[in-house]
């Protein structure tokens, strides 16, 4: 829905309001830069507000406000920094990033080298859900894999596993956890080489609880999830990075109800579902939607089974 325009002018006046209180903050801290100190290199942890936590290369950790005008700089991304005279620091130039995640145009982490969706048996997964994820990562390029947790809440047998062959069978990794009751976790742990690995899914279903389970002694906040609404009650609150002892960082978010697509075309969409992608160069028209086109080679496969009806009706969902 387009911003009326009293809308859009409170949103200019906030977003000014914060440019205003942040180029305070920095022209305070840069009075204090040690003029003999050099620029060090670190990386960021986390943001919150005007401020970020940056890490310098031995592990010590800085409070930071940026210098003007060089952006905002978030969970992994790596930059430039000045110390002060009490301790604290300023960022002074951002690295060009490998590439940027997103939510509703907000800036969340950087390079970032794979991304996992959380899912759990409750709050139970949707897989229009899911499917909006993947199309996000096939968009960006990013490898995807997809975590469902708390599967010892299963009363009959394995069902979910059938939820997830397609996905398998697709290309992406599926990994079927427990953290409550330690079921796959090593295994999961024993692959998680020293890359820079994001968590992402809803409230509830367990991201920092797996984040603790595979970093010792982290012991990061985690909530019961709501008994009446079954949903999780928004634990984590800011996207912040974690080492892994023996290489490799782990990046904790918080949870969202929804995702939406909003800066995605209909072909890049079209584009995120890969197996739709592969065949439809086989359909009779170049720009086949797959709706409702003669001769099309994804709703002939549909026909004949070999695509997923929950995936086609998440593609007819996430279109309308
Ligand atoms: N039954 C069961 N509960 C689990 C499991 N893993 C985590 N939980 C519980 O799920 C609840 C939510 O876990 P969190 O780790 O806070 O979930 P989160 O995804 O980080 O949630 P947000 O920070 O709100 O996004 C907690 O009460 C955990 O103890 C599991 O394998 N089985
Ligand atoms: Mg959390
Ligand atoms: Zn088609």
């Amino acid at each position: 829905m387009p911003l009326t325009r009293r809308q859009k002018w409170r949103i200019d006046k906030v977003q000014s309001e914060k440019i205003a209180r942040a180029d305070k903050a920095a022209s305070k801290v840069e009075s204090q830069i040690d003029e003999n100190d050099k620029e060090l290199q670190g990386k960021v942890i986390t943001r919150y507000g005007q401020r970020q936590l940056v890490e310098d290369e031995n592990g010590k950790v800085f409070q930071s406000v940026s210098r003007q005008n060089i952006g905002f700089s978030v969970a992994g991304d790596r930059v430039l920094f000045q110390r002060t005279k009490n301790d604290e620091a300023i960022v002074t130039a951002i690295y060009p990033r490998n590439n940027e995640l997103k939510r509703q145009d907000k800036l969340i982490a950087a390079n970032i080298d794979q991304l996992w969706l959380v899912v759990a048996l409750e709050p139970h997964y949707e897989f229009e859900l899911i499917d909006r994820y993947l199309i996000m990562a096939e968009n960006l390029n990013l490898s995807i894999g997809i975590i469902v947790n708390k599967i010892e809440l299963a009363n009959n047998g394995n069902e979910f596993l059938d939820d997830f062959i397609h996905y398998q069978s697709l290309g992406y990794d599926v990994h079927f956890l427990s953290v409550k009751s330690k079921i796959n976790i090593e295994i999961f742990k024993n692959q998680l080489i020293s890359k820079s690995h994001i968590f992402l899914g809803q409230s509830g279903v367990g991201k920092s609880s797996l984040i603790n389970s595979l970093i010792p002694d982290l012991k990061l906040r985690v909530n019961e999830i709501s008994n009446k609404s079954k949903l999780g009650k928004h634990t984590t609150t800011n996207t912040t990075l974690y080492h892994i002892p023996t290489g490799g960082d782990l990046i904790d978010s918080p949870g969202v109800r929804e995702f939406q697509l909003e800066n995605l075309t209909e072909t890049e969409i079209r584009n995120g579902f890969k197996e739709f992608k592969a065949l439809s160069d086989d359909c009779r028209f170049r720009d086949c939607k797959h709706i409702s086109e003669p001769n099309c080679a994804v709703k002939d496969a549909l026909e004949k089974g070999e695509i997923n009806i929950n995936r086609y009706h998440s593609y007819l969902n996430i279109l309308s």
